[in-house]
């Protein structure tokens, strides 16, 4: 399965997947998910807003034990961000078939569409439309950075972009909802345990900071008669490490997008995008609060016109602590290579799962990362690690589904 997964929207140069909502790539790999679905005798579905759910028993019957994540990546991702747990889920599955258990709930395993949000700035569509967290309204509004919109992009693609919108039926038929996901962080690699378990994600968003300044000449315009964009994001940028540090928080400005955008003209236009998550929403709102005021002092001082605009944005999550503890005690004991209890552990990455909290029980299991390096092509983890996982998954939906 992996091997069939691995060169869909891979880069040749940067070695990075470039699988974004809705594009070819997208398309391959929803096309790669059929047809594992169709080998496993398994009913497929894609629901209105494009998710796709791979059916074994009546996905009427209700109180459904549901497992899957996302097949999308960010710009140049790594491999297993996403896949790890969709190419889980289907294993999960064929270990349980191998162990001849019998089911007494229906299974699903899901592929969510564009959780990571790379190519329209808004994290987990897929999901946030079907737990009614994304208005149909703001989610027609989406464009790309080529202007074309998520209605547009979804026609191109075959999909029905007026039949999205929130599915409150189907979710009210999952009983339980359980993401595999490879770590985004060390904190297995430091305990020394191939598989862990998610207790929180922590609060994040997404700000655009557009600093409009004066188009000029770069060779002609004295320094003192320019309002050039591009030092007021610089200390923008600045500032923001400042106040994360201050906070003990994060704060990243990871993309940018100039205007004109040439190398001897001075910025009419630099859009800049601030990520930053905390452990609380406090320290969030204290960190972002104090970046946007910095770069309004920076830019009142250079005479740079600011807005400032929130476009994504995750509440703390707090998984249901009753499947937490079910999944612990599912996974107790030396089945899992360390004879002591499996970790839980919080993260700052956000995920699938925990949009869907709000609407159902859910649960995260974590499979180490032996760098803790995420969204960059070297990202990796460990054969080994990931079949205990694969027998974590299956641990635990044989507990949750079967007799
Ligand atoms: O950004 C995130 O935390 C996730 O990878 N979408
Ligand atoms: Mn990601
Ligand atoms: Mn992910």
């Amino acid at each position: 399965m992996w091997a069939e997964l691995a060169p869909i929207g891979r880069h040749r140069d940067s070695g990075g997947y470039r699988r974004y909502a809705w594009t070819g790539a997208d398309g391959d790999c929803r096309d790669w998910f059929r047809a594992q679905a169709e080998a496993r005798g398994l009913t497929l579905e894609t629901d209105r807003n494009g998710n796709q759910w791979a059916w074994l028993g009546d996905p009427l019957a209700g109180d459904a034990v549901v497992t899957g994540s996302h097949l999308d990546s960010v710009p140049d991702g790594g491999a297993f961000d996403g896949p790890l747990g969709v190419v889980s889920s289907f294993a999960a599955l064929d270990e349980l078939r191998r162990r001849g258990v019998e089911f007494t709930k229906p299974l699903a395993i899901t592929n969510f569409g564009d959780e990571e949000g790379a190519r329209f700035g808004l994290a987990c569509v897929g999901s946030r439309l079907a737990a009614g967290q994304l208005t149909v309204e703001a989610a027609h509004r989406l464009r790309d950075a080529e202007g074309v919109t998520l209605p547009q992009a979804m026609a191109a693609a075959g999909y029905d972009p007026d039949a999205i919108g929130p599915d409150p039926e189907r979710l009210a038929r999952i009983g339980a909802f359980v993401e595999l996901h490879v770590e985004q962080g060390r904190a297995l690699d430091l305990t020394g345990d191939p598989v862990g378990i998610a207790s929180a994600i922590w609060p994040h968003g997404r700000w655009r900071f557009d600093f409009r300044g004066e188009a000029n000449h770069a060779g002609t315009t004295r320094l003192t008669d320019r309002r050039d964009p591009m030092l007021t994001y610089a200390e923008t940028v600045l500032a923001a490490r400042r106040e994360a540090e201050l906070a003990g928080a994060l704060a990243t400005f990871g993309k940018i997008a100039v205007e004109p955008n040439g190398v001897n003209a001075i910025p009419s236009l630099v859009r800049g995008w601030l990520d930053s998550r905390a452990a609380d929403q406090d320290t969030l709102d204290t960190v972002v609060a104090a970046v946007e005021r910095a770069a309004r002092e920076h830019a009142e001082r250079a005479g740079i016109d600011l807005d400032v605009v929130r476009e994504s944005f995750t509440p703390v999550v707090e998984f249901q602590h009753a499947l937490r503890d079910e999944l612990s005690t599912l996974l107790k004991g030396a089945a899992h290579g360390t004879g002591r209890p499996v970790p839980v552990l919080g993260t700052g990455a956000g995920h699938d799962a925990g949009i869907l909290s709000a609407s159902v029980p859910t649960a995260m299991l974590f499979v180490r990362n032996p760098t803790g390096i995420s969204h960059s092509p070297a990202e990796h983890a460990a054969e080994d690690d990931c079949v205990a996982g694969v027998t974590a998954l299956a641990d635990v939906l044989e507990g949750l589904a079967c007799r």
